[in-house]
């Protein structure tokens, strides 16, 4: 018998991986939760039908959730990363003798749990004695925090389910607040060529843009994520990521990387025309 993982990246459109054996299957109190073993990606963990990683390629995006905002700004003491509970995140931020201490805000236990056991890639470093984890809601964890961190990393699901909340005006406006006035914003913002995640996208560069004075978007080649092309945005109060790159400082860091590197992050904020249309088009939120 043959078996398939398939995710809908439209009404039209399947993406399927042949799997070899199905890991997990859970439902937590949050979400479906699935840890499934392929032929050719590794393993795979999927939340509510929708892939969040595979073994073969969730390098690409850790680095670049990272590494861009990390050479940046070489004085990030202080890091909130909310989500992330697959340790992905965590493991390229404490690659940094830097960094001093790191929160995690994550709302599901169990995936946390889950990827520990199953995908011990990702989640390896989430022992670290400089991180904290806190199992909450995180547009409740930053609510009324001021002037805490040096940079904030939303590695989140896209807003369907418990994800939804991190897309919020709210969520942004207290992001804003709770950075320090050297603050970076960095999220995964979704992709463009796909008219249901384009409006995502748009609603959440529009709001991020009514609170920061620098609003950017950057982008990777994600093949296991729907169109393949992924954004992250990059918020922030002083810096601008390709004006002010450390490319001296990182590479003295000695990180080896497989995606990221000081040209790519040079290059990663020159947008194609499908993708700086769609912004253009995309004022600030009132
Ligand atoms: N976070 C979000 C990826 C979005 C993928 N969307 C999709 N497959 N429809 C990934 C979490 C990795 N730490």
């Amino acid at each position: 018998m043959e078996l398939w993982f398939t995710e809908n990246h439209t009404d039209s459109i399947k993406f399927s991986i042949k799997i070899k054996r199905h890991l997990v299957s859970e439902q937590s109190e949050f979400q479906k939760i699935d840890i499934l073993d392929s032929y050719e990606l590794g393993r795979i963990l999927v939340l509510d039908g929708f892939l969040m990683l595979t073994e073969k390629d969730e390098y690409i995006y850790h680095e670049m959730i990272t590494h861009v905002p990390m050479a940046t700004n070489p004085d990030i003491k202080r890091v909130l990363v909310i989500g992330a509970g697959d340790g992905g995140t965590i493991r390229e931020l404490t690659r940094y003798g830097s960094i001093e201490h790191i929160d995690m805000v994550e709302i599901d236990r169990r995936v946390v749990e889950i990827c520990r056991e199953y995908l011990p890639q990702t989640a390896g470093k989430l022992d670290d004695p400089r991180l904290t984890i806190y199992y909450e809601d995180g547009l409740k964890f930053v609510r009324g925090r001021e002037n805490e961190y040096d940079l904030i990393i939303v590695d989140s699901t896209d807003p369907f389910g418990p994800g939804e909340g991190l897309f919020t005006k709210e969520f942004y406006g207290n992001c804003y607040k709770a950075l320090t006035s050297d603050g970076i914003l960095v999220n995964q913002h979704e992709s463009t060529f796909y008219d249901e995640y384009a409006e995502i996208m748009k609603r959440a560069h529009s709001r991020i843009k009514s609170f920061f004075p620098t609003a950017l978007v950057y982008s990777a080649h994600i093949p296991t994520y729907p169109s393949g092309h992924w954004l992250f945005g990059f918020a922030s109060k002083r810096f601008d990521p390709r004006r002010d790159q450390q490319a001296d400082w990182w590479l003295a860091q000695g990180i080896r990387t497989r995606y990221y590197n000081q040209y790519v992050h040079s290059g990663c904020f020159a947008l194609p025309n499908n993708v700086r249309d769609v912004l253009r088009e995309t004022p600030a939120a009132k």
